[in-house]
C-alpha cells in the first residue's frame, strides 16, 4: 500500500503548470515600465526562458502565446523550436483590446464592421492553433460600457453569442474554447462577460468544447473562488485557471503571494473533485506580469507556490473530513483542512524533485546556472518584448 507521502508525490507528478509568454517580457503599470537586462526581444527568446523554467521545475512543458504580441511568420517553425527545447505551445490568447477600432468594444461593438474584424482575429487565432498544435483558444474581452444608456446590454449579449458561435464552429476536433470572465476594467459600468455565470451560460449553449476559465484576479474582493471552482468542476465546465495574486484589483502578482490560503482552498476543491486527473483536462495556467521582480525566478517561484498549495490540498484527510461532515462536527471538519494547510510540504517537494532527477531547490539551481548573466550579455540591441509589444 502506498503511504500518504507517496500518494501525494504520485499525484503531484501528474500536474503541469503552463507559463505565459508575456510573463517573461517587460511589463509595468500605466505609470512606468521598468526595463530589465536580458529580457527577451522575440517570441523565440521567450521560449528559451520558458525552457529554463521547465529545466529547473520539471513541470512547465507548455507556454501560452498572445497574439499579436507573439506574432511570427512561421508558427510551425515556432512550435518546432519549442519542441527542440522540450516545450509545447499551449493556449493561444486573443487580443481584441488594443486597436483604435475597439473603443466601443470588439465582438459586442454596435458596428458590424468592427465585429467582423474582431471575429476575423479570433478565427486567425484558430488558424494559428492548427499550425502550433495548440488545443486551447483563450478568449478575454475588454468589451463593456462606461455609462448607463451607452448601449443596449441585451443586444451586446446577442452579438457576443453570435461571435462565439462562429468561432466555436471553426474549432477542430481536439480544440476547445476557454471563455474568461472579469468583473471590472477597462469598462466601468457594465462588462459583457463579468462573471462565471455569464461565461458558463454562453459555454453551455455553445457545447462541450466551450469551457470557463477562472482568472483568480478577476473577482470582487471576498468572492469565494473555491465555490466557483467546485461548481464548474461538477458541471464539467472548468477549462482552466489563469493563476495570479491580487491585493486590490487585477494585480497579476505571483500566485500564492498575497493569499496562499485561498490558493490552498481552491486546490482543495480541485483535488477533492477530480480536477487534477489528466482526464479532467483542467489547464493550470499562470497569467502574471512581473513589473519589479526578476522574471524567470518569479515564474519559478509561482510554479513552486502552485505545487505547495497542491501538495497541501492532497494531504487533506478526505475520509476524516467526510466523517466529520456527516456527523456535523464543524470543528473536526475545519481541522481536517487546517492540519493539511499547516503542514510544511517543502521537504516533500524537495524529495519529489530529487526523485525526478531535478535540483531540490529550483531557484538556487537557476541562480547558479549562469543563464541570467548570459542573457544580460547576449540580448542587447533590438526591441525588448513586453506587454503590448
Ligand atoms: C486582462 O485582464 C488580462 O489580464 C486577462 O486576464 C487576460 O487573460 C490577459 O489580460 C491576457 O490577455
Ligand atoms: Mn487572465
Ligand atoms: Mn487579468
Amino acid at each position: 500500500m502506498l503511504d500518504v507521502r507517496d500518494a501525494v508525490k504520485a499525484a503531484l507528478k501528474t500536474q503541469t503548470v503552463e507559463t505565459p509568454s508575456w510573463g517573461y517580457g517587460n511589463s509595468g503599470t500605466r505609470f512606468k515600465v521598468f526595463a530589465q537586462p536580458g529580457v527577451p526581444r522575440t517570441p523565440w527568446e521567450k521560449l528559451e526562458d520558458a525552457a529554463k523554467v521547465h529545466e529547473f521545475t520539471g513541470v512547465t512543458p507548455k507556454v501560452s502565446l498572445h497574439i499579436p504580441w507573439d506574432r511570427v511568420d512561421d508558427y510551425t517553425a515556432l512550435a518546432a523550436y519549442a519542441a527542440e527545447r522540450g516545450l509545447r505551445l499551449g493556449a493561444i490568447n486573443s487580443n481584441t483590446f488594443q486597436d483604435d477600432d475597439y473603443r466601443l468594444g470588439s465582438v459586442c461593438h454596435p458596428d458590424a464592421k468592427v465585429r467582423r474584424r474582431a471575429v476575423g482575429h479570433l478565427l486567425e487565432c484558430v488558424d494559428i492553433m492548427d499550425a502550433t498544435g495548440s488545443t486551447d483558444l483563450k478568449l478575454w474581452f475588454a468589451d463593456g460600457t462606461n455609462y448607463p444608456g451607452q448601449d443596449d446590454v441585451v443586444a451586446r449579449q446577442d452579438r457576443l453569442a453570435a461571435a462565439l458561435a462562429e468561432v466555436y464552429e471553426r474549432l477542430g476536433e481536439e480544440q476547445r474554447l476557454l471563455l474568461e470572465y472579469k468583473l471590472f476594467e477597462p469598462a466601468f459600468y457594465t462588462t459583457d462577460v463579468p462573471d462565471w455565470g455569464t461565461s458558463y451560460a454562453h459555454c453551455l449553449k455553445l457545447g462541450p468544447k466551450a469551457q470557463v476559465v477562472v482568472d483568480t484576479g478577476h473577482h470582487a474582493p471576498g468572492t469565494s473562488i473555491e465555490f466557483i471552482v467546485a461548481f464548474l468542476l461538477r458541471e464539467g465546465k472548468l477549462g482552466g485557471f489563469d493563476f495570479n495574486s491580487r491585493f486590490y484589483a487585477d494585480d497579476d502578482l505571483m500566485v500564492g503571494s498575497s493569499d496562499p490560503f485561498q490558493l490552498f482552498r481552491i486546490m482543495h476543491e480541485v483535488t477533492k473533485n477530480g480536477g487534477l486527473a489528466p482526464a479532467a483536462n483542467v489547464a493550470f495556467m499562470l497569467d502574471q506580469c512581473h513589473n519589479i521582480e526578476a522574471k524567470i525566478p518569479a515564474v519559478i517561484r509561482s510554479v513552486m507556490n502552485v505545487q505547495e498549495a497542491t501538495a497541501k490540498a492532497l494531504l487533506v484527510d478526505l475520509d476524516a473530513l467526510a466523517a466529520a461532515q456527516r456527523e456535523g462536527d464543524v470543528l473536526a471538519a475545519n481541522a481536517a483542512l487546517m492540519d493539511a494547510y499547516n503542514t510544511d510540504v517543502r521537504p516533500l517537494l524537495r524529495e519529489l524533485r530529487e526523485e525526478q532527477g531535478l535540483a531540490p531547490e529550483p531557484l538556487a539551481a537557476y541562480a547558479a546556472s549562469g543563464w541570467r548573466e548570459r542573457i544580460a550579455t547576449e540580448r542587447v540591441g533590438g526591441e525588448q518584448a513586453g506587454w503590448g509589444a
